[in-house]
């Protein structure tokens, strides 16, 4: 394992959670970003893998689509190599425990806090009157989803930063607000007596954010109306050719050294996908393909993406053909999330005071 993860808050269990949205088109820079490394922290601690329809709806779904994107996005984690026997993979509406942490979130966070998260402003953009409640309130679900199972650890791409920050603000605001009460109940845990951990981000690997195809200053999203700006994970060698054949590019060979990258945004970000994808640094792939032409150097990062992906994809399309055994994965998924995040939403209600 090449990472250096945080200890666990002392006193908890460590334990990992991250989740996706199902709103189509699972693109590289998820896989990159997210899922590789969702496979590789299997081997080291328990995992919980989450699909989260209840994000996903803070922007408009086709239900139908959405019951599609649920069950294409849990064959894609079982293809990509994450075991639902080891660990947990689920569909996040399934434990209404999130939905219920998430409220209490709700009113733990402040509006300030929520007022300066990034991703909301950026969706949002200059129709703000107009988009669902839901999407502002988002970084308290994802607070929830995380704490529902007081998870140590929270494998993210570069963009989920400022959420996670939140998410920790929000758990020690918690445990202040409600200290005394968590120890008349003894319910805090390690030296700091607290009922939530603090989560630690895990932001690693050489592909934390993939930028788009078409412009190397965006992001690479599942919402960006051209498909030609990502990588999907269901492409065929064919689509994946296309695409780099078209990506965009400037009019200079590539340099030969990393520093030559600076203010080259889309040669930084093939040269970039090239380095996750080989696992080699981007020096050496430089000193391979240094002072040559692009077309030379897409063919070869063409090859590596369908090397890479093919098997993956093909991989998908036999889960999804599955369809009982991916239900039947989120199913007994649900059930052992079930299990965790019950007590402690109990827990919970007792702390803030209700009745149950
Ligand atoms: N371009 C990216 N590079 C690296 N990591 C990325 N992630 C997303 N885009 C990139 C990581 O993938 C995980 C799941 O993201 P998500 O589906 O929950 O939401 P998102 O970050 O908003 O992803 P998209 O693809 O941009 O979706 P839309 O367009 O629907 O908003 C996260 O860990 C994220 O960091």
């Amino acid at each position: 394992m090449d990472y250096a993860i945080a200890p666990a808050t002392q006193g908890f269990k460590p334990l990992v959670f991250s989740g996706i949205q199902p709103s189509g088109n699972l693109h590289l820079g998820n896989y990159l970003g997210a899922i590789a490394n969702f496979v590789k922290l299997q081997d080291v601690m328990d995992c919980i893998y989450c699909i989260v329809d209840l994000h996903a709806i803070t922007v408009w779904q086709d239900p139908a689509e959405l019951t599609k994107s649920i069950r294409e996005l849990t064959a894609a984690y079982l293809a990509s190599g994450i075991d639902p026997r080891k660990h947990i993979v689920f569909n996040q509406s399934r434990v209404h425990e999130h939905a219920e942490l998430a409220w209490v979130f709700s009113c733990v966070a402040r509006m300030g806090w929520l007022n300066r998260m990034t991703q909301f402003k950026e969706k949002a953009g200059k129709d703000r009157e107009n988009v669902s409640v839901g999407l502002f309130g988002y970084p308290n679900l994802m607070a929830a989803d995380i704490l529902v199972y007081r998870a140590t650890h929270v494998p993210v791409g570069e963009d989920q930063k400022q959420h996670l920050e939140l998410a920790r603000d929000i758990a020690q605001k918690f445990n202040n607000d409600f200290g005394s009460r968590i120890s008349d109940l003894h319910l805090g845990v390690g030296e700091a007596n607290g009922f939530f951990p603090s989560c630690e981000p895990i932001i690693q690997g050489p592909a934390t954010r993939v930028m788009s195809l078409r412009d190397g200053t965006k992001k690479m999203s599942k919402s960006d109306p051209s498909d030609y700006s990502r990588i999907n994970l269901s492409d065929d060698a064919d689509t994946i050719a296309q695409k780099f054949k078209k990506a965009k590019t400037d009019p200079e060979p590539l340099p030969s050294e990393e520093k030559g990258l600076e203010g080259r945004p889309e040669a930084d970000n093939l040269v970039g996908i090239h380095a996750a994808l080989s696992g080699r640094t981007k020096a050496s792939i430089l000193t391979e393909f240094g002072g040559g032409q692009f077309r030379v150097f897409k063919e070869a990062l063409t090859d590596l993406a369908v090397d890479k992906l093919g098997p993956i994809g093909q991989r998908m399309k036999q889960f999804a053909a599955d369809q009982a055994y991916i239900d039947s994965v989120l199913r007994d998924g649900g059930d052992r999330a079930t299990a965790i995040a019950a007590p402690v939403m109990n827990d919970v209600k007792d702390i803030v005071g209700f009745l149950r």
